[in-house]
């Protein structure tokens, strides 16, 4: 099939789901044959700010890797097509983690910028989140965080260089289709950061350690109505578990149970003790403690699970099928607790939706 009329026909595909669930059915029948002109005169169209604001919000709901859906509502979309220049888009980003920081009180929001465009080159966020830290390996060492590695290496080839402390926060890498690629620091004020602490275990403190309040995935590809947004981050709030079951506890990412479990006086030498599953619930109260201590929005895992069967109670109501993928969708702390353990999902995947890219450095 011909580009073009892929694009025209997925245009109408997702305008009448959006006019139907807007409840704008009258003004559907003028908008398509006003697409179909576009489409056949300049090879794509452009959305109007309240398509956008939909299509993103239906692409949340259909993220099948999601927990966090029953919000899907309420996101807040800024429109960022408008901006040309890397540095309008690093200004737009800084706002963005301003805006949806919220003070600790976070606001789930995504900011578009321009789409593919049938002769242009993609603009892309090169960060795969737009706050996380940086990796450096120092032999078979890594200060920092080991998933940040090979883009620590390329903000490091730009030019940048970070203290080299295990929480340095990666600069804004943005490229505007086959131009060299520009950084941008994030400044220090804009970053709103959590000391972790537990409620009984003082030395706890002492570990020093830390996240960053608002995870804003910032690497997927946003597509709606067959347009693509290669550059569109957007945010909720954390779970605890994605901090204190993966980021802090994998062997290859922060790896802090084995010093967890030696202040807590567990022997570490037989597995049949359980003292990483001991360390693992301390160190995932330690977290959820010091984000509500902060006042920075987090969620459990058991309340998280909830709100997602009332997502599927009203998908049900709205007579729309909840798709899922059951090995994401289950928390990694006590997953047979929830209800998601002992329900199946289809991986179906459905559009809009966000995707995964190749990135762009590596
Ligand atoms: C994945 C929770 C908001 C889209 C996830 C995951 C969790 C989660 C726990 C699995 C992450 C992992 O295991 O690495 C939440 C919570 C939110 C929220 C608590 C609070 C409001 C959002 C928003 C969007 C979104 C606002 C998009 C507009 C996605 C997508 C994935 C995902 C696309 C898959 C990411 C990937 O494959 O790496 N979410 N989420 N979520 N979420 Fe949400
Ligand atoms: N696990 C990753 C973040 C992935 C997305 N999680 C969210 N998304 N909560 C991590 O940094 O731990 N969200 O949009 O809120």
């Amino acid at each position: 099939m011909e580009e073009k009329e892929r694009l025209q026909l997925e245009a109408e595909s997702f305008l009448t789901k959006c006019y139907e669930e807007l409840g704008s059915t009258g003004e559907l029948s003028k908008r398509l044959e006003e697409v179909r002109k576009e489409i056949d005169k300049t090879g794509t169209y452009v959305h109007t700010t309240k398509e956008l604001a939909h299509g993103a919000r239906m692409a949340w709901r259909n993220s099948n890797r999601c927990i966090g859906r029953l919000f899907w509502e309420s996101l807040h979309v800024l429109d960022c097509r408008h901006l040309q220049t890397e540095e309008e888009m690093a200004e737009a980003l800084v706002d963005h983690i301003t805006y949806a920081t919220n003070d600790g009180k976070i606001l789930p929001t995504i900011s578009v910028f321009r789409p593919r465009h049938p002769n242009k080159g993609d603009v892309r966020i090169w960060n795969q989140q737009l706050i996380r830290y940086a990796g450096y390996e120092e032999g078979d060492q890594v200060i920092g965080d080991p998933i940040s590695t090979k883009f620590t290496q390329a903000c490091e080839r730009l030019g940048w260089s970070g203290e080299r402390t295990p929480f340095d926060v990666l600069p804004l890498v943005i490229q505007d289709g086959s131009k060299p690629p520009k950084w941008f620091a994030v400044p220090n004020e804009s970053v709103k950061e959590v000391p972790l602490r537990h409620p009984e275990y003082e030395w706890f403190a002492g570990f020093q350690l830390k996240w960053y309040a608002v995870p804003i995935v910032s690497n997927m590809r946003l597509e709606i109505g067959g347009i693509h947004y290669p550059a569109a981050p957007f945010n909720g709030w954390y779970m605890g578990t994605e901090i204190g079951a993966r980021n802090l506890a994998d062997e290859d990412r922060y790896n802090i149970l084995p010093k967890m479990a030696e202040y807590m006086g567990l022997s570490t030498g037989k597995d049949s003790t359980l003292w990483k599953d001991k360390a693992l619930v301390e160190l995932n109260v330690a977290i959820l403690y010091s984000y509500k201590q902060e006042g920075v929005s987090i969620v459990d895992h058991h309340t998280a699970a909830k709100q997602f069967a009332r997502f599927e109670q009203a998908e049900q109501a709205a007579n729309r099928k909840v798709t899922g993928r059951w090995s994401w969708l289950i928390p990694p702390v006590s997953p047979a607790t929830t209800h998601i353990f002992h329900h199946e999902y289809e991986d179906e995947t459905v559009l809009p939706n966000y995707f995964y890219q190749p990135a762009p450095y590596e």
